[in-house]
């Protein structure tokens, strides 16, 4: 029998994966994306020799490590195990399993706990970049309940509030790496931007859609697929991120008017896959783009006035909140979300060949 690696199964937002310390996993990077492979079960569609959800969405890992900077508590590398092909990529962030870096590295002892609320600065290794997590430690331990509600997860958890700045040019070196704030390709407008996350915004209607679909219509629609394809293997190059064929970004959202109030609508893939609701940093790159004059998301978005904005993305499955506080120039320096997590599963993993 094989030994187990340490392991904690969490849910981070609106995604869910394993957490480890970066010391439980091997040092090698190939060692490592083999174990992670045989970890999650893939390459296969439904994961079923492994923990994989059969979804993007829940084969997803954080590996985290008391950090070196001065301006950081911890360190987290994020790696998306992609579920029907043997790949390992740390080629884009996640700011939902962001959400379940805090209460880890606390957990983990790696970050003293205060009473009532704190705070754990985070930096996200893939992009180079900090974020500020609150998380709740009532008498010092971490509490996961709390009346925080978010779309796309059923009941109510504790809150934590996640802080970014400077996350323009995050793997693209700039915010809008082609300079422009709109580009055509294949005959349709988009947007390249990167505020945290690389996204290809672009008008549904303009893609064939209404944007009202739902996440199985859409993954159904296999012409829409085949243009998204073709557009983002051409955006990549664009986007400073070279051959995307083989890599999780740029992402593809679709944008419309908002149908519930908010301020505008989209349907997003990641890229292969339609996502159930939308990335945390996805949502605020696309939120970032609606708030740039004459870019194809400002044409249909309702932008709330003043330096703080409040903007409702909305998605498949509800809306997610993106606050942007707007510098002297109007440009974004810094954005804010809500999330929640939950602690599932503390315990060894077993791959009989570790
Ligand atoms: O954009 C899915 C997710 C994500 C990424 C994806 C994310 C983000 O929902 O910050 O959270 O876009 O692959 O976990």
């Amino acid at each position: 029998m094989s030994d187990g690696v340490r392991c904690m199964w969490m849910r981070g937002g609106t995604s869910k994966g394993g957490y480890f310390l970066a010391s439980d996993l091997p040092v090698d990077t190939a060692e490592r994306d083999a174990f992670l492979l045989r970890v999650m079960g893939s390459p296969d569609p439904r994961q079923i020799d492994g923990m994989g959800g059969g979804d993007p969405l829940t084969s997803k890992v954080a590996v985290v490590k008391t950090s070196d900077r001065d301006d950081a508590d911890v360190d987290y590398l994020f790696l998306q195990v992609f579920v029907d092909q043997a790949i390992v990529t740390d080629a884009q962030n996640c700011g939902n399993i962001l959400a379940g870096v805090g209460p880890f590295a606390i957990e983990r002892g790696l970050v003293e706990a205060q009473n009532g609320e704190t705070e754990v600065r985070i930096f996200m290794e893939n992009t180079g970049q900090i974020a500020r997590a609150r998380v709740s430690t009532p008498e010092g331990q971490v509490s996961y309940v709390g009346d925080a509600c978010i779309d796309g997860v059923p009941g109510s958890s504790a809150a934590v509030p996640i802080t970014f700045e400077d996350t323009a040019g995050s793997s693209c070196g700039a915010l809008l790496p082609t300079g422009n704030t709109v580009d055509v390709i294949d005959g349709v407008e988009v947007t390249l931007i990167d505020n945290g996350m690389p996204v290809v915004v672009m008008r549904a209607e303009d893609m064939g859609i209404s944007g009202t679909e739902s996440r199985e219509e859409l993954e159904a629609n296999i012409v829409l697929r085949e243009k998204l394809e073709a557009i983002r293997l051409k955006a990549g190059p664009l986007m400073n991120l070279g051959d995307v064929s083989a890599k999780s970004v740029p992402k593809m959202s679709m944008v419309s008017r908002a149908t519930n109030g908010g301020a505008l609508s989209t349907r997003t893939f990641i890229p292969h896959r339609c996502h159930a609701s939308i990335g945390v940093l996805g949502a605020v790159s696309v939120a970032t783009a609606a708030v740039l004059p004459g870019s194809p998301a400002a044409a249909i978005a309702e932008v709330p006035e003043g330096a703080r904005k409040m903007l409702s993305v909305e998605h498949p499955l509800g809306e997610m909140s993106v606050i942007l506080d707007m510098d002297a120039r109007g440009q974004v320096a810094s954005a804010a979300i809500l999330r929640t997590a939950r602690k599932l599963f503390d315990g060894e993993v077993f791959t009989h060949n570790n």
